[in-house]
């Protein structure tokens, strides 16, 4: 072969945004053939700049995972069997209209899981999927998780996608409430390299506080570590509140000068609620409360963040509400190195122009337990009861899209026998694992590499504004569908299109009604132009690529179609595999803003009312603490990534990591042994878990981590059966719902603690 002939075996060099967890991280893969050789961290990537966590290169050995699906599954006789697409399709078609034939439309229910919100094609065509089956059931990771903070967003700012996020970058002052982004790498908050961010703050001589229970990898960074007592955040906040009160120092700022309505009305909300009133029960002495609202008002800018601790563990929205009022009081909203809000380059929701409609939530209720239905979702905790419970309106089918709610929901065993009772089951994964294998049909996905990224739906969360959009890395496989063709193919088939129907309908569908809003909007950049004139610039781009290219051409920084021709199409991004910085977050208010006064609401009136929960529930009587009683958190790991990554060995090697973390004075008291086993009881269920005992706990608290609760039968994941681990959720308590948001409670919730087999 001559020197300069290029050999079938060369390597290239591919760049994709790494879609594992919300940090965006570039990866630069090399790839020989179809295989690749190596993942590595994109030093140029706008935003990561190089920086990867462990699990970002073990997109390799995803990809190569033997007990990934490679085809679709019908089970027969109770076993899941291989068949071809054309089968699983007809399969589909029969017995979904059979469903609906006996029980209409009603009786079907989706789940949509956290990857959905990390899959361009899921997150798109997910929603013409929901609309085809005209579906009022629509369950979702949401409340189960940031439900609350989106639901205090939709109050105060008037839309739910208008969340504040800290201006890590710029702060002089970051306050975590609840969260660890140095395991979690920043949720709500996109932000790439949180350990270098960190010590960027710290360089600059800014300041780290964080108020959890456990010392946490983040806690240790901090330069203050204040060990709350879990599920008492909402005290905490409004001590601080009450402290910068007393102080005379409450002060939205200049800029904010008539943009701000009810801010004495929330002020005097939290009256009462001191520093000194509530330390018994936050365990917070009152001197640290009012040294930490002293700092919050004397630093030239300050943001306190909150993440799974304050949504979810009670009183999220409460909570999440209070974060704004802490921020808006000490003149951080909306300023640089404050809470500020992203601005997209393309998002399917909010943003645009959009009218002030104000926020409404809740006038629904869930048929059985009369649990409200929030922004269109039902609580994922109602799920068992709403297949189980006879009646009308009673769920007999059920879709899932990338979600394992049997690990990650409330009481996980009753919706594990629930999914049984089902006369239809559709699960679109991955995996055949604890949620799937209760599924009549398993129609996987190609793997992450084989199909394009771009973050729309986290974009509104990001600390920099940035757009950055991948190509796949790998072929598909000839014959086999892309996430995005599954959806649109179950859109078709629910509309009664049948089988046969061609998924590129969908995108037309999707395409046109983009565009021909657009132009029928008066704000909008392409107002009054000829809709079939804008399709036809779209060109033969299908699925995603087509939707991404009209969102980014008509964000706030597109190209409108030729009418500003400096800015971003799909075909800018293209060529610039590395991303396209937007620059710093911009203040954005009032212009953000969509509440019905056009101005930040701080005293929504459902909000308040619920404070007086807060107040009965936490304040009302004393607590009886007998021995082995303890308040359960749960807490996540770098190698983990929520319930699905434990089948790549290496991230699941080395010591188990499903532990119980029980204070020295507990594990005396209590008589259990570091190394030993312990019997953790709740009202919902028990586990048997192993024991790591650690001063770096709040004594009274223990956590267990949750996504574990592996190799039960049926599942094909072979070596996430070997480090199986306890599912946290046996314990979660599926009544235990925040009213505000239909989120669940996980953490904070009541256990029993006692040895198994003697001392
Ligand atoms: N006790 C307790 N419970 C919790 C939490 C907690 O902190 N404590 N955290 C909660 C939070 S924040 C969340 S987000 C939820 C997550 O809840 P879920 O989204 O229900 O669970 P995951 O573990 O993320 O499962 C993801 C599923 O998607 C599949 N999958 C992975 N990639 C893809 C893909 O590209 N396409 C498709 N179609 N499928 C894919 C996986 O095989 C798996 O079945 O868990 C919640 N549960
Ligand atoms: N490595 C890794 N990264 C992830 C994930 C993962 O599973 N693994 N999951 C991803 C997902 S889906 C999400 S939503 C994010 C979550 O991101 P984070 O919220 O940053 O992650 P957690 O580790 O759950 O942090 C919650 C913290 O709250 C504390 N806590 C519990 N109860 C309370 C309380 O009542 N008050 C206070 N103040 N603190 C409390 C816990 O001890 C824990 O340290 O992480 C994402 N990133
Ligand atoms: S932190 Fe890790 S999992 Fe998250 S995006 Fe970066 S490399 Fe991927
Ligand atoms: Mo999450």
């Amino acid at each position: 072969m001559a020197p300069d002939e290029p050999r079938p075996s060369t390597e290239r060099i591919a760049f994709r945004t790494c879609p594992l967890c919300e940090a965006t991280c570039g990866l630069e893969i090399t790839v020989r053939g179809d295989t690749v050789v190596r993942i590595r961290g994109d030093r140029h990537d706008v935003f990561s700049a190089g920086f990867i966590c462990p699990k970002g290169s073990t997109l390799k050995q995803l990809h190569d995972d033997p007990d990934r699906l490679r085809g679709p599954l019908v089970r027969r006789d109770g076993v899941h069997v291989e068949v071809s697409w054309a089968e699983a399709w007809a399969e589909v078609e029969r017995r979904l209209t059979e469903v609906i034939d006996r029980h209409g439309r009603q009786a079907i229910a989706t789940y949509h899981g956290n990857p959905v919100a990390h899959s361009l094609g899921a997150m798109l065509f997910g929603r013409p999927f929901s609309q085809a089956l005209a579906n009022p059931v629509r369950f979702t990771a949401s409340t189960v998780d940031q439900w609350p903070r989106q639901v205090a967003a939709g109050h105060v700012f008037g839309s739910p996608v208008a969340v504040p996020v800290p201006d890590l970058d710029r702060t002089d002052l970051l306050v975590v409430i609840g969260a660890n982004p140095m395991v979690s790498n920043g949720s709500l908050c996109t932000t790439p390299d949180v350990p270098g961010r960190l010590a960027a703050l710290r360089a600059r001589g800014g300041t780290l506080v964080v108020l959890d229970p456990v010392r946490t990898r983040t806690a240790q960074e901090a330069d203050w570590w204040l060990p709350i007592r879990p599920g008492t955040d909402a005290l905490a906040l409004a001590a601080v509140v009450n402290s910068l009160a007393a102080a005379g120092r409450i002060d939205p700022g200049e800029h904010l000068a008539g943009h701000v309505d009810g801010l004495d009305e929330a002020v005097a909300a939290v009256a009462g609620l001191t520093a000194e009133s509530v330390a018994d029960v936050t365990g917070i002495p009152a001197t640290d409360m009012h040294r930490l609202a002293g700092m919050l008002a004397d630093a030239p800018s300050a943001v306190v963040y909150g993440r799974i601790g304050t949504t979810t563990a009670g009183f999220g929205t409460v909570t999440s509400w209070l974060i704004d009022l802490v921020n808006t009081v000490t003149g951080n909203l909306d300023r640089p190195g404050g809470a500020m809000f992203a601005e997209p380059a393309a998002s399917p929701v909010g943003g645009g122009s959009g009218g002030r409609r104000g926020f409404h939530a809740g006038s629904r209720r869930s048929r059985v337990s009369g649990h409200p239905v929030v922004l269109g979702e039902h609580p994922a905790a109602a799920m068992a009861e709403e297949i189980v419970t006879p009646g009308e309106g009673q769920l007999r089918a059920l879709i899932t899209v990338a979600g394992n709610p049997v690990l990650s929901t409330p009481h996980g065993a009753a919706l594990d026998a629930a999914l049984d009772e089902l006369e239809l089951m559709i699960a679109v994964d991955i995996y055949l694992n604890e949620t799937t294998r209760h599924a009549d049909i398993v129609l996987p996905p190609p793997s992450a590499l084989q199909r394009s990224h771009f973050d729309a739906a986290l974009a509104p969360f990001f600390v920099r504004n940035v757009a950055n959009y991948s190509p796949a890395v790998l072929p598909l496989e000839p014959g086999r569908p892309d996430e995005w063709e599954i959806l649109a193919k179950l859109a078709l088939i629910a509309q009664g299109a049948g089988a046969e129907a061609d998924p590129d309908v969908v995108t037309g569908l999707a395409v046109a009604g983009l565009v021909r809003s657009a132009t029928q909007d008066d704000a909008s950049v392409v107002a009054g132009r000829d809709p079939d004139e804008l399709i036809a610039l779209i060109g033969d781009r299908r699925g995603p690529e087509a939707l991404l290219d009209v969102m980014v051409q008509l964000g706030p920084y597109g190209a409108a179609f030729g009418a500003r021709p400096d800015g971003l199409t799909l075909d800018r991004l293209i060529e610039h595999p590395h991303g396209i910085d937007l620059g710093p977050l911009r203040p954005r208010l009032p212009g953000l803003l969509r509440t019905a006064s056009g101005r930040v609401e701080l005293a929504p009136p459902a909000v308040l009312v619920d404070l007086e929960r807060v107040r009965a529930e936490l304040l009302g009587g004393a607590r009886q603490r007998g021995p082995g009683s303890a308040l359960l958190v749960g807490r996540r790991h770098l190698r983990s990534n929520n319930s699905w990554m434990h089948n790549v060995s290496v991230l699941v090697s080395g010591r188990p990591r499903c532990t119980l973390l029980v204070h020295p004075d507990d594990a005396a008291a209590w008589g259990v042994l570091d190394g030993g086993v312990a019997r953790v009881t709740s009202r919902v269920g028990s586990v048997e878990v192993p024991v790591e005992v650690t001063d770096e706990i709040r004594p009274g608290v223990v956590s267990l981590p949750h996504g574990w609760g592996h190799g039960v039968d049926g599942t094909r994941l072979r070596v996430a059966a070997e480090h199986a681990g306890v599912n946290s959720n046996l314990l979660t308590d599926d009544r235990a719902i925040d009213p505000l948001s239909a989120t669940s409670t996980l953490n904070a919730i009541p256990v029993q603690v006692s040895p198994v087999g003697g001392r």
